[in-house]
């Protein structure tokens, strides 16, 4: 397969000004006529027009209606090349394409006998012939024909125009979009859905049409998208004073989809997992990425389809600003310091667990990529999270009023256009009068920096001085790295453990500072300290580092008590934990793999019994901090990693905090129950969050009263966190219950598809669950490998959530991996390729299981009949 390299970028020959589509809808033979008018593009060079196309057959092609011959164009390697063209072009093509064998969930497709489009990055090539590429925006006129009875709703970007019958039974709809777009965004749908809907009215006096549309009998699950998609339009009027710039927005859910969701302009479509919610059928977590998937796609109206990417390396440029917009406006809707912090802790909790290791394994790359061998393997959490750590960081330097600058000035310039990261970062340097030159290597070095902090107090001179020293360790061709520019936040604690004032450079900086870090080592000055501090450093998690310091345990109880920054306290304890994993995961390792004898010592056990019992503290800020670093982020820390010495050490302390803290989690369990309706509020679902984190720790020590409790849970739940919390605590609990409790679950909601994604995904990452019992569970008839929330909540599940069966020595789990990535690949490479990313750390594992690892690799990159995606995923996990 061809690399693309970001450097190679030339712009397009011919830019299109409109483009009608008319579609004769059918799933075993659509019809597409597309008139397309094009012009020559002054600033690129050539007569030739390029249009790609992949998966359809041409049929008829005509330009200044003289239809063309095989002497005036080339066909090949899905490239449609008209050698000569005129200035002025209006092109007729007509294609045909197979929706219904489209198992890819690219370009046109039927799902439940509906249809749907997914185009981006490159889908809308295999509808038809275009300049497929984000950088050619044009207006479209859409025409829909199809059978009324079976397609009642005809669905496109922009505005309905016209509507009416035709012959046969079919009926037909016009549709127009007023915006420029590029092809990515285009979108239909033909299909037979209800919808829920409201007028909403803007800011500016306007009245939207807003419309949330799914399948027949999940309108009870459709208020909370339509409240999300509310909210999200208000704020970010107030916020940005950025408005819905169309009569009409639409939502659609579609239950076969590669990814969350999909910004198409006016015409979102999302998989059902992130539109439909009501409690019986989803939890706390589903509701908050409902409101957080709903205010992304929304948001992108602005970052993204109004203003877009020149090419598709840019991708951060929309995908980072609008995570990190997302980020802030779940922030703001739970209003309060501590539930801004826990967002927070989620989001640094979600990098450390995936983006760190995707930036130190073979697919790494830096936000804004060099090049590619298939862009939907760059959809990856380097471009979206920490692309959004990319865009706090300027609002860190510049303030919310400085940020909010950069943004004016960035829709003032760029408004309508397809734009680079470099114009992003321009306008936030001229609106804030900064040099922002170094910053531009967040975005072309990948890699992790670490950051080491040295501090010394002189009691002399009553001063505190910080050494910050930063480095980044080698990537795939990227040997050397220089310095970033680094805004790094500092506190610093007394012994009361309250914050000092600080001050730098006889500037009094207030009680967090934040220090500005451009060379590999730089020293800081605090003066005025009397006494001895502890620091604080990157509070709020300023930078996407990883920090060092010589941390006592004493330092870190001190900040696990006292921090006035919640994320660094919760750090702190992350600490603790931590380092208590990596010991008790060595000794297990030395004692050939056995949990006999290992010790937890009291210090610990004490610092989780204060946050716990702390009543002053929030709820949902206790359950952050009692939880635990994953599995999956202790391995990371080990060279030649045993994945089951580090689950005996985990499971160990797990059940020791259960045994020790005993009456404390019960007491906090009775505590925090939620009477009363259903809520998905950050309060209450803080609340179920504490509950539910003390009945699973007195459920990894069992005994009949916590057995009890978590089936007298299951039994009486009015909602699924709490359900799904319980089912999860005797699955846990490895006892005879768990079983009954799992059939009399599947009984009640085998006809909701998203809770039988819950019910197999609890059993794949079930310590108990091997390879035998994961591959019985592929026979139950409700299992498919075509739907891809299904194929990921079992096999995936398994091979990314279950570490202690997935390494299992005979190398069995390896062996499943293979066999079902090659066999999903037969059928929707994307989402193969994100299941053949499960191997890209195995050179971190124990030489016998890297040896399997490879083999396992091999096996696949070895096969004949690979897509680019799986290939390319492989070929660089071996190299
Ligand atoms: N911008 C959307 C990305 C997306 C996507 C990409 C490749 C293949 C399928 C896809 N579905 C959606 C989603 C987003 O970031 O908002
Ligand atoms: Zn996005």
């Amino acid at each position: 397969p061809q690399t693309i390299y970001r450097k190679d970028y030339n712009p397009p020959t011919y830019l299109v000004d409109t483009v009608e589509l008319g579609f004769d809808l059918d799933p075993a033979r659509t019809v597409v006529a597309n008139r397309l008018t094009l012009r020559r593009n002054p600033a690129a060079s050539g007569r030739a027009i390029e249009l790609h196309g992949e998966d359809i057959e041409l049929v008829a092609l005509r330009l200044n209606g003289k239809t063309l011959g095989g002497a005036d164009y080339t066909l090949a390697d899905n490239r449609l090349v008209i050698h000569e063209a005129p200035d002025d072009v209006v092109l007729e093509i007509e294609s045909v394409c197979v929706p219904e064998q489209n198992t890819t969930l690219s370009g046109l497709y039927v799902s439940n006998g509906n249809f749907f489009t997914q185009c981006e990055a490159e889908g809308f090539r295999r509808i038809t012939y275009f300049p497929d590429r984000p950088d050619v925006m044009a207006k479209y006129t859409v025409m829909l024909r199809a059978d009324k009875a079976r397609y009642p709703v005809l669905l496109s970007n922009g505005n309905l125009i016209q509507e009416g019958e035709l012959d046969d039974g079919r009926h037909y709809a016009l549709w127009e979009d007023s915006f420029k777009k590029p092809s990515y965004l285009f979108a239909l749908v033909a299909a037979k859905l209800v919808c829920q809907e409201e007028t909403f009215r803007l800011a500016d006096g306007r009245d939207a049409l807003l419309q949330v549309w799914v399948e027949d009998g999940n309108l009870d699950k459709t208020d909370y998208a339509m409240q999300s998609l509310k909210h999200s339009i208000r704020w970010d009027e107030e916020k940005y004073g950025l408005e819905l710039d169309l009569d009409r927005f639409m939502i659609v859910a579609t239950s076969d989809f590669n990814m969350g969701a999909m910004e198409n302009k006016g015409l979102n479509i999302f998989n059902t997992k992130f539109v439909l919610a009501n409690p019986r059928v989803a939890t706390d977590v589903d509701f908050q990425g409902i409101e957080a998937v709903v205010a992304h796609e929304y948001f992108h109206n602005w970052t993204g389809n109004r203003v877009t990417c020149r090419d598709w390396f840019q991708l951060s440029l929309k995908e980072g600003l609008t995570v990190f917009r997302d980020q802030e406006f779940t922030a703001d809707m739970i209003g309060t310091d501590t539930g801004r912090a826990v967002t927070r802790i989620d989001q640094v909790r979600t990098l450390r667990q995936h983006q760190f290791p995707e930036d130190a394994g073979p697919m790494a790359h830096p936000v804004r990529p060099d090049s590619f061998v298939e862009i939907n393997n760059f959809y990856t959490v380097t471009v979206y999270e920490k692309g959004a750590e990319v865009v706090r960081m300027y609002q860190t330097l510049f303030g919310v009023e400085g940020f909010r600058k950069g943004m004016d000035l960035y829709f003032e310039r760029h408004d309508e256009q397809a734009v680079e990261c470099d114009d992003f970062r321009r306008a936030m340097a001229d609106a804030n009068g900064r040099d922002l030159t170094q910053f531009e290597r967040w975005y072309s070095q990948a890699g992790t920096p670490v950051l080491r902090f040295e501090g010394r107090w002189d009691e002399t001179a009553h001063t505190y001085t910080l050494k910050l020293i930063q480095s980044c360790p080698p990537t795939p061709g990227q040997p050397q790295k220089l310095p970033f520019h680094i805004p790094v936040a500092v506190g610093l604690l007394d012994a009361a453990g309250n914050d000092m004032r600080l001050v730098v450079d006889s500037v009094d900086r207030g009680t967090t500072a934040v220090l500005e870090l451009t060379q590999a080592e730089q020293t800081f000055v605090f003066t005025d300290v009397k006494e001895q501090p502890v620091a604080s450093v990157l509070r709020g998690f300023s930078a996407p580092v990883v920090l060092q310091g010589s941390y006592t345990d004493a330092d870190l109880l001190h900040l696990f008590s006292h921090d006035s920054d919640p994320v660094n306290r919760w750090e702190a304890g992350q600490r603790l934990a931590m380092s208590r994993l990596l010991k008790l995961a060595g000794e297990a390792a030395a004692k050939g793999n056995s949990g006999a004898s290992l010790n937890l010592d009291e210090t610990f056990i004490e610092a989780m019994r204060k946050v716990l019992v702390d009543e002053t503290l929030d709820p949902a800020f206790r359950e952050q901090a009692l939880l635990l670093p994953s599995e999956g982020m202790v391995a990371e820390q080990i060279d030649g990693v045993d994945p089951l010495a580090v689950h005996i050490a985990r499971q160990f302390i797990r059940a020791d905090i259960g045994a020790r803290l005993r009456s404390e989690l019960l007491v906090q369990y009775e505590a925090n129950l939620t009477p009363g309706a259903y809520s998905p509020d950050a309060a209450s679902s803080g609340k179920r969050a504490l509950k539910n984190i003390a009945l699973s720790y007195l459920n990894a020590a069992p005994d009949d009263e916590s057995v009890a409790l978590a089936q007298r849970q299951f039994d009486d739940a009015d909602n699924m966190t709490d359900r799904a919390a319980a089912l999860s605590a005797l699955i846990a609990s490895r006892v005879p219950e768990a079983a009954d409790a799992l059939d009399v679950f599947y009984q009640e909601f085998q006809n909701e598809a998203l809770v039988v994604d819950k019910w197999f995904m609890m059993q794949a990452a079930a310590p108990t669950t091997d390879v035998a019992a994961v591959r019985a569970l592929m026979r139950h008839p409700a299992f498919t490998l075509r739907n891809p929330n299904r194929a990921r909540s079992l096999v995936a599940a398994f091979c990314m959530n279950n570490p202690v069966q997935f390494h299992a020595p005979d190398g069995s789990g390896y062996a499943f991996w293979a066999e079902q990535v090659i066999a999903l690949d037969a059928l929707n490479p994307q989402v193969a390729s994100r299941l053949a990313r499960a191997m890209d750390r195995w050179r971190r594992y124990a030489p016998a299981l890297q040896e399997q690892m490879k083999a396992a690799l091999q096996r696949v990159a070895g096969q004949g009949k690979l897509s680019n995606d799986v290939r390319e995923v492989v070929t660089k996990a071996l190299a």
